[in-house]
């Protein structure tokens, strides 16, 4: 298949670990390829996330690309847990590595994407221009577009102001500075323990408490590290399979029917052993609302013993399921509240009222800060596309079509959008599996499949509406089956006023992965393909 009425084979938006790998399989196959992105450098999350502390919250020796045994080999991880640095590093080594920056564009966001009917090809504007492509695959990761709540007043405040997200490359000294943080999910969680080091004053207002467990980050175990690299595509399947397709250890035993002995034991071990490992404790945790008190409780009982003011330590924890937001994984946080210089304001009942030019405002109380740190979070999983003007065939709009919620079929398609693919979309296991493999295995099988196209004399390819109605059904359906839906996550698009309440992720790598096998396996049955 040549671009014959087309700049490129394929555009791919986005130059994260996603659109990057998708670039060098698709140039493994004999494509053409663009990859667009809006930053000044590649790396998408890891190169706008430069806050301090901003590290992964899984193994680096999981967060990493398996598509070549020698990469895998040379490159050596200095930590358990990665660091923002470092991972970009990494992405670095790896497009020099692979020769990918040829064809990738920075600087540059995408803001329409138009697909013609005629030529069966998109085209995709961009503020400096615009391509064509036969294809047009959206890399434009999961929690990329900011979300910043319109507190009134916002734009009055004197100080300066930070979202995590979008933090200055230069860094930011807060030395003797009185500093906000709005928001205490993972991002404000990993920040606010080295704000504090620096910040004359500290004050966290907080809507929600979240879990978090420590990290116990280190330098890797050389006996693990030897294990691995001894059997590095073992390790990568036998992650795969768990359910997170990450080595978080499987106790398929039911907290319910554990003794309260047994519980506190295996907690404890979980707590010690550090990292998102610990929702696995237990098989049930996600299951049964009992079951998750019991993991709850074991973590209110460590913020009181961690927390030396009790009524700190009260509003620090958290009443919601376990885990139903993301859970969170710190070096320190908890502690951080017994410093004199950090203060903890309760926003879940009476809100933050306004912005001032002076500071913040809740009920009566302004709080006079000089700078704010918005770790608000995202428009997550959808965000990043509607920004997006997204025509597919006959004019329609992506915007007006997810306006009730995402609709995809396996989320690498969506009815109505041909030749469109996405990595990691909505309907996908994506954050709740270990990003890497997730964007792997979804390149090379948008890969396979547009090899597959070529192969078949086929221009075109679209999700079927039935196949994606029983998709969106399906992922609803096991959604339903846990407790996930239970609290207000991003994961359900709750955390954006307006958002419609819709679970976003599907839930279980290993059968997803089979899933997505026996489709092409099949002939990408749940799609029409047409010359
Ligand atoms: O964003 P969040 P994040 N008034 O949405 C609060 C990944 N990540 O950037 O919970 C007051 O989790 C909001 O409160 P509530 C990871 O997947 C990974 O921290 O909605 N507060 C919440 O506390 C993660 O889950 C890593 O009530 C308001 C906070 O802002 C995801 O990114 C590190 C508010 C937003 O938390 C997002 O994390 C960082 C308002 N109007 C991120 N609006 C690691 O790998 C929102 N909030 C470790």
């Amino acid at each position: 298949m040549a671009a014959r009425r087309a700049d490129f084979d394929a555009v791919v938006v986005g130059g994260g670990f996603g659109g990057l790998y998708m670039l060098h399989r698709l140039r493994q196959l004999g494509f053409s390829a663009r990859v667009i992105e809006a930053g000044g450098g590649i790396g998408g999350t890891w190169y706008w996330n430069r806050y301090p502390g901003a590290r992964c919250d899984i193994e680096s020796l999981e967060y990493s690309y398996q598509f070549s045994p020698e990469l895998q080999r040379e490159w050596r991880w200095t930590e358990r847990f990665a660091t923002q640095p470092e991972i970009l590093r990494y992405i670095e080594h790896v497009a020099d590595r692979f020769d990918l920056r040829r064809d990738v564009q920075l600087d540059t966001r995408v803001t329409a994407a138009r697909f013609d009917d005629a030529t069966s090809a998109w085209t995709v504007e961009t503020e400096r221009g615009r391509v064509t492509a036969r294809f047009c695959i959206m890399a434009t990761g999961c929690l990329s577009s900011t979300n910043i709540p319109a507190f009134p007043g916002r734009e009055t405040f004197a100080g300066a102001t930070y979202h995590t997200g979008r933090w200055p490359h230069e860094g930011v000294d807060f030395t003797g500075k009185r500093v906000a943080v709005i928001g205490t999910g993972s991002s404000a969680i990993q920040s606010i323990p080295l704000i504090a080091e620096e910040a004359a004053h500290l004050t966290v207002f907080q809507r929600t408490p979240a879990y978090t467990i420590p990290a116990h980050n280190g330098p890797i175990d050389p006996d693990f590290l030897h294990e691995v690299m001894d059997d590095y595509a073992g390790f990568r399947a036998r992650n795969a399979a768990l359910p997170f397709g990450a080595n978080f250890p499987l106790n398929d035993v039911m907290a319910i029917e554990a003794t309260p002995e047994e519980r506190e034991r295996q907690y404890e071990a979980r707590w010690q052993r550090g990292g998102l490992g610990f929702i696995t404790a237990y098989g049930d945790l996600l299951l049964n609302r009992d079951a998750n008190d019991t993991a709850a409780d074991f973590v209110r009982g460590k913020i009181r013993e961690i927390v030396r003011d009790p009524a700190v330590a009260e509003k620090l924890s958290p009443k919601q399921v376990l885990g139903c937001k993301r859970l969170c994984v710190d070096s320190g946080y908890y502690a951080t509240f017994n410093r004199p210089n950090v203060t903890l304001v309760d926003v879940s009942e009476t809100p933050i009222e306004a912005i001032t030019p002076r500071g913040i405002r809740v009920g009566a109380v302004e709080y006079e800060v000089d700078c704010i740190v918005y770790a608000t979070g995202y428009d997550a999983m959808t965000g990043a596309l509607t920004n997006i003007d997204i025509r597919g065939s006959g004019g329609r709009s992506l915007r007006e079509k997810w306006a009730a919620g995402p609709r995809t079929y396996l989320g690498l398609g969506t009815a109505g959008f041909p030749n469109l693919f996405i990595i990691t979309g909505p309907g996908s296991p994506s954050v709740l599996s270990n990003m890497v493999p997730a964007v792997e295995q979804h390149a090379n099988w948008i890969g396979d499949c547009i090899a597959y196209l070529r192969a078949n004399g086929r221009e075109r390819i679209e999700a079927t509406l039935e196949a994606e109605d029983a998709w969106v059904d399906h992922v609803n359906e096991l959604a339903n089956l846990t407790l996930y839906p239970a609290c207000n996550s991003w994961y359900l698009g709750a955390n954006v006023p307006g958002k419609p309440r819709v679970f976003m992720p599907y839930l279980g790598f290993g059968p997803y992965v089979a899933r997505c096998d026996e489709v092409a396996a099949n002939g990408y049955e749940g799609f029409a393909l047409t010359p």
